[in-house]
């Protein structure tokens, strides 16, 4: 048995209990593929996930691949040449893509619970496989002939990259000081240094590599918005047959080393530092490119938190198995008797507190990106909740920090509360866990970290958007508390008030933004509070939809039930519960918290730190 343990009981239970795709999908709406059709392809990729995927992510954690100065290029290990071969040969990148690159058209739902299962049975060897979505959103911006590179590239499993960030460059992209310097020929010649890139290399994995690269051109101004996309290619091509030619200027000059996820290549690039120039093509001939490179953040954040999802899932259940066969101790009601005899320690109550924890927060998060993905269509999002294309855009928008940055931290949190399950032998290396944490630490950084994601979350989510998608939300979780059914009252009760609690926060957080045009200092205390509030919002969010989940289970219960899926609505009533009454309190707390926000640490001299 390997490593992964899937959950796609409950990735079904998403997909057609809760967001009733089934409706949809049997009316043809997305063609041949009816319910039927993908919960057969989940099953394959189920199998596909916790076998051949699976299998190198120990071996490819202790053999990472290897950097080679000379040659530019990276190596690595056969088992994970067969993984990523694996993944490829698959072909399931295909579901979810623009129909007119090869792709299969599904609701985003599907295709993010398929990569959810992808990712999270070997979570660094995914970065082999960033081609098609990188195609994918050329297809999607790029001029016609990029198109065709897009189409042509995708099915020649070409691999691809997202190039930002620069030694000083990172969290302010704009900051960016790599040149475009523009070609009698219409091309453009790339000059610069830039780090952290994964997949910057694939070793044979690919025969090319593109990178879309943010540079900026010659007499362009500051910031973000005088940068440009270009795409740039390990090799110069042919541009009708896509045949290789000549190599291109641009090169791996170092691989980090890394606290996790280590058989990703994490690669420097520099650009245009030999004779060789580095050709770049400028993307969809417009001078728009951090607009650009956002549809593949919107992308790469969505990856990171159903990765980081995903990840507390396999890490949950390997605590529970675990859990269920340890015997350790007496019942605490006997306690005093030494000749009690010993339990599982599952029968712990601080054990059951925290697998209880884990479980709500799995499949919290779950829920949360599935919902999220059901506004990524149109048909889709109106059927889950009545928005429109631009509502559910919005709506879309504003739950991404959520997904990506409350995912990624409460994912990390509650894996080592997984690894605790397992008391010393978690620590080692026999299990997963300690892997697990190592891969998912990454989450919160990349992709902008937290203090990002909570910014965008407040100032551009809401404050920008004047609160319109915020407000869907909240009608829908006011609708959901306001139904007149008898069940989950104290539960529905607990949602209110942490509606209310929100709410409120909200309110505090926008009058220190409206303050903040008579003293700017006042912004100090949206900054200070931002963090908390993303994670109250996100607390919210798993709450409500934690207790949606819950009253679709008590329905199902109450009917006819099989033996094997009676356990399962057991436990969406409990966990929901248990969610309600231990964490949504808090939120009291928090609203207390951003109330009283001063800016004394703001006006400590650093030396006092
Ligand atoms: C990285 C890669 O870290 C890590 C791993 C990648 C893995 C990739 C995996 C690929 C996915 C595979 C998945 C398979 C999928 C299959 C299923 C398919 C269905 N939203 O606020 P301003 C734009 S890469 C949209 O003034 P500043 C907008 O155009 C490195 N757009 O920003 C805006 O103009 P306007 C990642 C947004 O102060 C313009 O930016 N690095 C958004 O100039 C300027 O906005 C980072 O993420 C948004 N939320 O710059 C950097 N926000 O306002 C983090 C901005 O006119 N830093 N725009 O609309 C930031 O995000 C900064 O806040 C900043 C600030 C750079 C935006
Ligand atoms: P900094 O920006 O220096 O941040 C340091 C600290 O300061 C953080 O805690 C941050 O939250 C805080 N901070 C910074 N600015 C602010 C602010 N304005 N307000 C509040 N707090 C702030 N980049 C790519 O372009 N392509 C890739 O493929 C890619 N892959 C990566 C893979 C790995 C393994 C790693 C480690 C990084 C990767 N990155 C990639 C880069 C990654 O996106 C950056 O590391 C990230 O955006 C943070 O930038 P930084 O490391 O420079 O940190």
């Amino acid at each position: 048995m390997g490593h992964y343990k899937s959950n796609i009981r409950d990735i079904e239970f998403n997909l057609f209990e809760v967001l009733g795709l089934g409706e949809l999908l049997d009316s043809g709406a997305y063609g041949d593929l009816d319910s039927e059709t993908v919960r057969n392809i989940l099953s394959e990729v189920v199998r596909l996930a916790e076998g051949p995927i699976a299998e190198s992510f120990a071996d490819a954690d202790r053999n990472p691949p290897v950097f080679d100065a000379e040659t530019h290029s990276i190596t690595i290990s056969d088992a994970l040449r067969k993984t990523v071969k694996a993944v490829h040969d698959s072909d399931w990148s295909r579901i979810g893509l623009p129909e007119g690159m090869g792709g299969v058209p599904a609701p985003a739902s599907v295709a993010w619970a398929i990569q959810e299962l992808i990712t999270c049975a070997n979570p660094a060897a995914i970065f082999f496989n960033m081609g098609p979505v990188m195609n994918s959103v050329l297809y999607n911006i790029g001029t016609e002939q990029q198109k065709h590179w897009a189409t042509a590239g995708f099915e020649k499993n070409w691999a691809g990259t997202m190039v930002l960030t620069e030694p000083d460059a990172g969290s302010d992209v704009g900051a960016g000081r790599t040149k475009a310097i523009q070609q009698p020929d219409g091309t453009w010649h790339i000059e610069g240094v830039k780090r952290f890139i994964s997949g910057g290399d694939v070793s044979d994995t690919a025969e090319n590599v593109f990178h879309l690269t943010l540079a900026r051109p010659e007499g362009a101004g500051p910031g973000t918005k005088g940068l440009s996309l270009f795409y740039v290619p390990n090799y110069l091509f042919d541009p009708e047959t896509l045949e290789l030619g000549e190599r291109n200027g641009v090169y791996v000059t170092g691989l980090e080393h890394k606290m996790g996820l280590k058989s990703s290549p994490t690669c420097e690039l520099t650009f245009g530092a030999t004779d060789v120039p580095a050709v770049g093509y400028l993307v969809g001939e417009t001078h728009d490119g951090i607009a650009q490179m956002f549809q593949v953040i919107e992308n790469a954040r969505m990856m990171v938190g159903v990765k980081s999802s995903g990840t507390l899932s396999t890490g949950y259940l390997n605590a529970l198995a675990y859990a269920k066969e340890r015997v350790q101790g007496a019942d605490l009601t006997q306690m005093t008797d030494k000749a009690a005899p010993r339990v599982p320690i599952t029968r712990h109550p601080d054990v059951r507190r925290s697998l209880a924890m884990q479980k709500a927060y799995a499949e919290g998060l779950r829920a949360v990106y599935l919902y999220t993905a059901a506004h990524q269509n149109d048909d889709v999002a109106q059927l889950v909740s009545g928005a429109d294309h631009d509502l559910a855009h919005r709506v879309d928008d504003l739950l991404l920090p959520i997904v990506k940055g409350v995912g990624s931290e409460k994912a990390y949190e509650l894996l080592t509360e997984s690894l605790q399950t397992l008391g010393g032998s978690g620590y080692l290396q026999d299990y997963p866990i300690e892997q697990y944490i190592r891969d998912a630490k990454i989450d919160s950084l990349y992709e902008g970290t937290t203090a990002i994601q909570a910014q965008d979350f407040f100032f551009r989510k809401i404050a920008r958007d004047r609160g319109v998608a915020f407000g869907h939300l909240a009608g829908q979780i006011k609708a959901f508390i306001d139904n007149d059914s008898d069940r989950l009252k104290p539960e529905r009760d607990l949602l209110a008030a942490a509606l209310d609690d929100v709410q409120a926060m909200t309110m505090t957080l926008t009058g220190y933004l409206m303050a903040a045009q008579q003293t700017p200092s006042e912004l100090y205390k949206v900054g200070l509070g931002s963090v908390r509030f993303l994670y109250a919002v996100g607390d919210l969010v798993i709450g409500w939809l934690l207790l949606k989940q819950s009253d679709i289970a008590q329905v199902a219960l109450a009917g006819d039930v099989s033996a094997k899926d009676r356990p399962f609505y057991e436990g969406k009533v409990a966990v929901a519960s248990f969610f309600a009454k231990n964490v949504l309190p808090k939120l009291a707390a928090t609203k207390a918290i951003i109330a009283s926000i001063d800016t004394e640490i703001m006006d400590l001299d650093e030396a006092a730190f």
